[in-house]
């Protein structure tokens, strides 16, 4: 071991870089009346659960106003509550009673877009000549759409306004017109919504879709488009050259002089374009979600982790941004399947897969999110029919497939183990009826395996999932080399094991995961013979062989 071969690149300490953050979508969290959806008091109730959990912070999915065409991530009222999830009054006794408890609450910011219902959109459709017809993207076009544009929901981007015979961009449903960022009123209409969040407490903000916030100068076709509605190529607005002017200006108008923290949502942004967006030099955001290692399974029958191509994503993520930026870390979100499904096996190795994931990603350089439920191992849905879905995105896609033929049983198989939905269902609170998470009719389906799986049998039994995850943050909390550790990648090229070391001052780690429903062998390096093993998900496995179970990680640090 070379401990102090190199020099270390000094790494900036700050709160959010030791912090553990956690995801609630208010929709399927807790509901607190039984009117079968998720609401503040709710989340209230359960803050205790959080503190067990041991986490920092919460990024709250978005809460405001909405007629929840995308549940809420169309804004009609950026300071409002929306009322099937409480008042303000329940928001301020959330952000309060959270600070007590010691924990920061991050909102949703989406700010690309609004709703169509927001007062701002209905002025700008109201006349061409209304004040704010410039807040969002109007084109005139007298033989059909615009451009070729799709919009990311399987549809035309553009939309018909019979009153004024224009169109307006959407690079989401038509229910969620783009903002013009061009116009400068519209920005600092933004600004100011978001320094009244802050002047009220709030502790940051996680960005929704903010690298769509530019679009192509003058609107031209894109020549790569697919005949696909439904595989959009979303290049001409995504992450183009010149977004940056904008990201500076909110950063300045809005953030700064506030100690907070700031997660970017920024599909399309690769590793070498990183440091642009979370470089310390720049001082943008703190960290962004990177979109790189998502889809990395096939679909349907072919679905399997191509785990040597998830190795080489987080592997250069790692290691580019070392010393000049902060890595988010994730595995699970509103918007994906459940990573016990998809990545591991649900079905034959539930527990050890869950812990498998959790080790493998939770012990890198960067701030881990847990999205809700994934702490207790929550799994894909068994969808059998298409009402059991709510997802815009499925709505929209599945017109698509029945127009070009598809029968329903085949559009349900195509997308079961993809649909956003998969992580959508309720959090499984208990074995009751309605999983304690309602007591009356949940807005989607539970899962039925609520009956086993489920926060309350996991809370006292040392072996859960959930004192898993629970004994993984408080390993960060413990060892600061988990936090800011040097990465670096171990036998990159073993297709079955994910083997990784950190290394900060004196403290080093190796991190030994099989990712596979195998056995696998390795020689172990030789400094593990003296280590001391600080997490193990497989009890009765020996520690010291080069012989791992079917998903068995350990976390050894070394003497
Ligand atoms: O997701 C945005 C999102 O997934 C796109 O940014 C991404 O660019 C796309 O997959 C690329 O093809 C956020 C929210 O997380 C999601 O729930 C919302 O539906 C969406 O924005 C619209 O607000
Ligand atoms: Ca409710």
């Amino acid at each position: 071991m070379t401990q102090h071969s190199h020099t270390q690149t000094p790494i900036t300490r700050k709160w959010w870089k030791e912090a553990v953050a956690y995801q609630i979508y208010p929709r399927s969290f807790q509901d607190s009346n039984g009117d079968g959806i998720g609401d503040i008091p709710g989340i209230i109730s359960r803050l205790d659960y959080l503190s067990i959990l041991g986490i920092d912070v919460i990024w709250l999915s978005p809460v405001f106003e909405s007629p929840n065409d995308d549940n809420g991530y169309d804004i009609s009222d950026y300071q409002a509550i929306l009322s099937d999830f409480g008042t303000m009054d329940d928001f301020d006794e959330l952000l309060e009673q959270a600070h007590q408890r010691g924990i920061r609450i991050l909102l949703d910011l989406v700010i690309n877009h609004t709703s169509d219902e927001h007062p701002w959109f209905i002025e700008s459709k109201s006349s061409k000549n209304s004040p704010k017809r410039d807040w969002y993207i109007w084109q005139k076009s007298d033989n059909g759409l615009p451009n070729n544009w799709h919009s990311i929901f399987s549809e035309p981007a553009w939309t018909h306004d019979a009153h004024t015979e224009e169109y307006y961009l959407h690079v989401f449903s038509t229910k969620q017109p783009d903002l013009n960022w061009k116009n400068p009123k519209m920005r600092q209409a933004l600004y100011q919504m978001i320094r009244w969040w802050l002047d009220k407490g709030v502790d940051g903000f996680r960005i929704d879709a903010i690298t769509h916030i530019k679009k192509a100068e003058g609107f031209p076709d894109e020549k790569n488009q697919s005949e696909q509605l439904s595989k959009p190529s979303t290049k001409m607005y995504t992450n183009l050259p010149g977004i940056h002017d904008y990201i500076n200006e909110l950063c300045r108008e809005a953030f700064d002089g506030y100690d907070i923290m700031t997660v970017g949502e920024a599909s399309g942004v690769e590793v070498h374009d990183a440091p642009n967006w979370v470089g310390e030099d720049v001082d943008r955001f703190n960290m962004i979600f990177q979109f790189e290692q998502l889809r990395l399974w096939g679909h349907a029958d072919e679905m399997s982790l191509h785990l040597l191509e998830l190795k080489k994503v987080l592997n250069r993520w790692q290691t580019k941004l070392h010393g000049r930026g902060w890595n988010a870390l994730f595995v699970e979100n509103h918007d994906v399947p459940r990573t016990v499904s998809i990545w591991g096996n649900d079905t034959h190795f539930w527990h050890e897969s869950s812990t498998a994931i959790a080790t493998m990603y939770f012990l890198m350089q960067g701030t881990p999110f847990i999205y809700q439920g994934q702490e207790l191992g929550m799994t894909n849905f068994q969808f059998t029919s298409l009402d059991q879905f709510d997802d815009v995105a499925v709505r929209n896609y599945a017109q698509v497939k029945f127009a070009e033929g598809w029968s329903e049983i085949d559009i349900i198989n195509d997308i079961q183990n993809t649909a956003r939905d998969n992580s959508r269902t309720p959090m499984q609170w208990s074995k009751a009826n309605g999983a304690g998470f309602t007591t009356g009719k949940s807005w989607l389906p539970i899962n039925k395996n609520h009956l086993w799986l489920n926060a309350e049998s996991q809370r006292d039994d040392p072996h859960s999932v959930f004192n898993y995850y629970r004994k993984l943050i408080q390993l960060r909390k413990t060892y600061k080399g988990l936090v800011y550790g040097r990465f670096q990648m171990l036998m990159a090229d073993h297709e079955q094991m994910f083997v990784y070391q950190r290394h900060w001052d004196d403290e080093v780690f190796i991190i030994t995961v099989n990712m596979s429903d195998d056995i696998a062998e390795i020689e172990l390096p030789v400094a593990c013979d003296q280590a001391e093993i600080l997490i193990h998900n497989i009890t009765d496995a020996d520690g010291a062989s080069g012989v791992f179970k079917p998903w068995e990680a350990r976390l050894y640090r070394l003497a």
